[in-house]
């Protein structure tokens, strides 16, 4: 079995906004570079792409995917898809992200998604909610890499009252539970606020159950 370096070690979040649980700083900066190591090894055979809008216009945000399942759109609006629009199968989720959910996800299944987001300069990301995924007991985990994100946190319903956070590189959130279906989104990144990218930018990674 590969050595996962702390494994049964009990982890817990340093802030938990409306059920929303936040892990800051779990990742070192050599957890976060060999992560993003693998995201290159991804990219390289599952480019990314930015998914068009039903109001035609492409996303801000350019996407790829690794799992069984990755997140495509076309003319009917986004779903999960075993392809890349490019024919090929989505890579596998690396090790040490898999690591990073078996850590923080108190979930028994393992992740069938990993949506990559690449958020560069002016890139956000609306309020919606994740609601494609068969299983809303299972939780969703993002990690945070590069610049920072103002993650903004509503209601299981649209409107009210929201709250917001920046997200660092290295910071991990689950959404499980009453959190699982708030509405959320990326107001925008701190550009130069981090130097782990070469580029710049700030690249999410999010973990789903999806069947
Ligand atoms: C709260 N991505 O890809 S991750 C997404 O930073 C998405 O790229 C944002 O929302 C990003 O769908 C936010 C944090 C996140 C992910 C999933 C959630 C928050 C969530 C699911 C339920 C509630
Ligand atoms: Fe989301």
């Amino acid at each position: 079995m590969r050595k996962s370096r702390e494994q049964g070690v009990t982890v817990q979040p340093t802030v938990a906004l409306r059920g929303v649980q936040v892990f800051q700083g779990l990742l070192d900066r050599g957890q976060q570079e060999e992560i993003l190591q693998e995201i290159r090894k991804i990219v390289a055979h599952a480019p990314l792409f930015s998914p068009m809008t039903p109001y035609g216009r492409p996303m801000s945000v350019q996407m790829t995917s690794a799992g069984q399942f990755g997140w495509v759109s076309d003319a009917k609006g986004y779903k999960y898809a075993r392809k890349h629009p490019n024919g090929n199968l989505w890579p596998a989720i690396p090790l040490n992200v898999l690591d990073v959910w078996n850590k923080v996800s108190g979930a028994n299944r393992a992740p069938e998604c990993c949506l990559i987001n690449l958020y560069r300069e002016t890139a956000k990301m609306g309020l919606h909610q994740d609601r494609d995924e068969a299983d809303f007991q299972q939780p969703v985990v993002s990690i945070s890499l590069g610049d920072e994100g103002l993650f903004r946190i509503g209601n299981t319903t649209r409107g009210g009252k929201t709250e917001s956070i920046w997200l660092k590189s290295g910071d991990v959130v689950v959404m499980g539970g009453e959190a699982r279906l708030v509405y959320h989104g990326i107001d925008k990144t701190r550009a130069g606020s981090s130097t782990l990218l070469s580029g710049g930018g700030r690249i999410n990674l999010t973990l789903r159950v999806v069947t």
